[in-house]
């Protein structure tokens, strides 16, 4: 096998055996225990790209939830299909894992790139551990310039967006060139996804609906991450609307998920796409996220009748230090203050109870100023608002990603620079005990401490954590199961179950496995499905 080190890549010197090769590319994504429910989208959008300069593309999503192949299973694939480039997507909570994988693969790979929020990030980091090429920011031209280089002979090394090693030196291009004409891109391609490897849940996320409809964001939240700059960008709601007919029409999609940061923000686009689906007729459900402050009465019946079922509200904190530090207040649409933001989202409960709307919410709490008297706040908050929140509560406790402020701020006061390096895991493989799949899901966030919480905080942010817990199982059972005696059986069991796995968990981990493992896999079948297998 070839190991050639990045320097003469960059000096073209393998370019021309590169071009001889067959055009094949295999993209990857490491195991790390928190499944994916749906296939990347990076994936999909290179993918497009890709095929269009000529490569075949094969994709092994090791964290998709029923992908049961090993970094070793990955070798094998390697020394197999001899693919002429190997991707590797990396985001922060999974660097560990990816970093497993690229050392595994490096040896076998013939040109191994990186990208992702963590390449974005760390680049360095990513090439001292072995990649050639790491891609910074959203790649789609920075991607397609580097094909074209290969295919041309031409050397990449001054491609912005590409980081790289010139001998020990680094080299780094800057941020990528952005797609400013979002409807200039390609459908992303999803053929390339084995739709087995992805659970099924039905109605409420179709693993294949999933569309990007803009990039970027125009708040400023001291704990986010974005590759996507701070430039907003958004498609055409004509363009958006094509997408939904192709996904219909290639993958029998019926329910649209739009995994833009928050999808609202154009109010005119908002509405010339809820025409588009009204006047077509074309019944198509849809479900978003936004903020609370680009959303109005007006909006939620508009988005209502033009088949949106469900809205995730990046509703975060009620807290008003907490709200203030984390830049949420943008004054916008009258939230001008702490007092303003927190009976906005009132309002806007009230306006989607009102419309049937369906709602979850996204609450962040654990950040450093927060104290007891905080989190028995935030318990009241969410024991208030529980009853509108008819989809569940998702979030978790803060984990600073690099690249923001808030990881700017506080990496070096409280000690845990590059976390993602050396915070031990809490699991050693990729089983989560019970309790985590159905009630306690961002136990192990809490567990991460990244702000030396006293035993007395920890205490109240645990309750907090598993009122939205038990919130989520309830609403879950309920509708998962029509009959309410049968829902509230399986709610109440589940919850005894919960706590029964954390007691036998806090006792030893290995006998809650022992004892919990099997009951776990079957009510695992009522919370997902496989997916079936049409496209393989
Ligand atoms: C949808 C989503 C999810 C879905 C994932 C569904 C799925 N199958 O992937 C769910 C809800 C499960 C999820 C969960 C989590 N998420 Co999330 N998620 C997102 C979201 C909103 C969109 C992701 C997306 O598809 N983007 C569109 C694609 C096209 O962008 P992309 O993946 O970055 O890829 C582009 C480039 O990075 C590059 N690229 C990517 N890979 C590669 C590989 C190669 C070889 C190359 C050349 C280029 C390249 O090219 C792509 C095209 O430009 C982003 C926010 C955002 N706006 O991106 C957060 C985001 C990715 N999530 C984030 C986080 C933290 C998480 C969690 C860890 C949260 C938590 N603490 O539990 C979990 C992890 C779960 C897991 N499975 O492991 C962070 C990541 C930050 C970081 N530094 O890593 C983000 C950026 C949110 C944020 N603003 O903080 N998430
Ligand atoms: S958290 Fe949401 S609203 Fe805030 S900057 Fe990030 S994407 Fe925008």
């Amino acid at each position: 096998m070839f190991l050639i080190d990045s320097y003469k890549f960059i000096n073209c010197s393998i370019l021309g055996f590169l071009h001889k090769m067959e055009k094949k590319i295999l993209l990857l994504k490491a195991r790390t225990g928190m499944d994916d429910p749906s296939p990347p989208m990076s994936f999909s959008f290179l993918s497009s790209i890709a095929k269009e300069k000529g490569y075949n593309v094969l994709i092994e999503n090791l964290n998709a939830q029923y992908n049961t192949k090993t970094n070793e299973d990955i070798v094998e694939l390697i020394k197999k299909e001899t693919p002429s480039i190997v991707g590797v997507h990396v985001f922060t909570n999974a660097a560990r894992y990816s970093y497993e994988l690229i050392r595994s693969i490096k040896p076998y790979c013939k040109l191994l790139i990186v990208g992702g929020p963590h390449s974005t990030a760390c680049p360095e980091e990513i090439l001292d551990v072995g990649a050639d090429i790491a891609f910074i920011g959203e790649a789609e031209i920075s991607f397609k310039k580097f094909l074209d280089a290969i295919n041309s002979k031409k050397s990449f090394k001054n491609i912005q967006g590409i980081a790289y090693k010139d001998r020990d030196k680094l080299i780094h291009n800057g941020n990528a060139e952005i797609v400013n004409d979002l409807d200039s891109l390609p459908f992303p391609d999803k053929k390339i996804n084995r739709k087995s490897d992805y659970v099924k849940i039905k109605d409420e996320i179709n693993n294949f609906g999933q569309i990007l409809s803009t990039r970027g964001c125009p708040g400023k939240c001291t704990y986010c991450f974005t590759l996507f700059e701070k430039c907003f960008r958004v498609m055409s709601a004509k363009r958006v609307f094509e997408e939904i007919l192709y996904l219909k029409k290639e993958y029998g999609v019926d329910v649209i998920n739009f995994i833009d940061d928050a999808f609202t923000i154009n109010k005119k686009r908002l509405y010339e796409l809820c025409d588009l689906l009204i006047k077509s007729g074309i019944n198509v459900k849809w479900t978003c996220g936004t903020r609370i402050d680009f959303l109005d009465k007006d909006m939620i019946i508009k988005m209502k009748e033009s088949g949106c079922k469900m809205i995730i509200l990046g509703i975060e904190n009620s807290i008003p230090k907490t709200l203030l530090e984390m830049n949420k207040i943008l004054g916008i649409n009258g939230v001008t203050n702490p007092q303003e933001y927190v009976k906005r989202a009132d309002d806007i409960l009230m306006w989607c109870e009102e419309a049937e709307m369906r709602v979850g919410a996204n609450i962040l709490c654990g950040f450093p100023w927060e104290t007891v008297e905080n989190m028995k706040d935030m318990q009241k908050y969410i024991n208030r608002i529980k009853r509108k929140i008819t989809q569940g509560f998702y979030g978790g406790v803060l984990q600073p990603q690099p690249g923001t402020i808030m990881y700017d701020k506080y990496a070096k006061e409280y000690g845990f620079e590059r976390w993602w390096k050396y915070k031990k895991p809490l699991f050693k493989d990729d089983y989560r005990p019970l309790f985590m799949t159905h009630y306690h899901q961002f136990w192990d966030h809490l567990h991460n401490n990244f702000f030396n919480f006293e035993k007395e905080f920890f205490n109240e942010i645990d309750k907090l954590y598993k009122i939205m817990g038990k919130w989520n199982l309830y609403i879950f059972s309920k509708r998962r199961f029509k009959n309410p005696l049968v829902a509230y059986f399986v709610y109440q069991t589940t919850f005894i179950l919960s706590n029964i796995s954390m007691l036998l968990f806090y006792l030893s981990p290995n006998l809650e496995r022992t004892l919990m493992e099997r009951i776990k896999k079957f009510s695992y079948r009522f919370k997902f499905r496989k997916g079936d297998k049409r496209l393989n």
